[in-house]
């Protein structure tokens, strides 16, 4: 049953496609590396880090936990939007509460199957319309789309939105994920165009072989 229901802010813009970016209606599937098959039963969500007490939980304990609906775009960094999502899941304030976080953390590392992870600041991982999904638009997850659980970061570019999600790690330094070591911005607001690190594009292309 779903006991909150949140808009984020960007959905109110007048004009909510951000620059560079176009509207499309399709979802693209979009990730490194192979889809993960995940089995709920073997799921587990870790809290690790500046957290006391650390904590994992079940599928079943995860699912137990009150319910939230977000109404969200997305924008991914390869320039498509798609305005107008539905989330079904847990927020990340609700998760973290059932811990207490403590007052050194102010970074997290978000970890998935398949060596995925990416860095958050703690505040931008605890906005209102945070929330690790199990459905979009009223149906669960596809394994594509990340099943069993995803994170959703409605405000910054989509790749900071694992699927797959197994893990948060609470930090007291920023350490960098993994397209963010490759060059991708630390932080990746779509309305200030933070795609890339300035300099790092280089980072990110294909580089001639030794040599040449
Ligand atoms: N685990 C994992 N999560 C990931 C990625 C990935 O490679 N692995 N790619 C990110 C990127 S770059 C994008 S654009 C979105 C794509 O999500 P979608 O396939 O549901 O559209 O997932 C993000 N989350
Ligand atoms: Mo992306």
């Amino acid at each position: 049953m779903v006991e909150q229901v949140f808009k984020s802010v960007d959905t109110l813009r007048a004009d909510r496609v951000p620059p560079g970016q176009r509207a499309t209606e399709e979802w693209p599937v979009l990730h490194y590396g192979a889809t993960p098959q995940i089995r709920p039963e073997q799921w587990t969500l870790s809290l690790t880090g500046l957290v006391e007490p650390q904590l994992k939980l079940s599928y079943r304990e995860f699912l137990a936990l009150p319910m939230a609906r977000v109404f969200s775009d997305i924008h991914c960094v390869t320039t498509w939007s798609k305005l107008g999502n539905t989330w079904d899941g847990v927020l990340t304030s609700t998760v973290a509460g059932l811990t207490r976080v403590l007052p050194q953390a102010r970074f997290v590392m978000v970890r998935s199957a398949g060596d995925y992870y990416t860095n958050l600041e703690l505040d931008d991982f605890l906005q209102p319309d945070v929330l690790l999904a199990t459905g979009h638009n009223g149906k669960p997850l596809t394994p594509e789309h990340g099943f069993p659980v995803r994170l959703v970061v409605p405000r910054l570019y989509f790749w900071k939105s694992a699927k797959w999600v197994t893990g948060i790690e609470f930090m007291d330094r920023e350490r960098l994920g993994f397209w963010e070591s490759l060059g991708y911005h630390r932080r990746g607001d779509p309305w200030k165009e933070e795609r890339y690190q300035a300099g790092a594009e280089v980072h990110i292309r294909p580089r001639p072989a030794a040599g040449t």
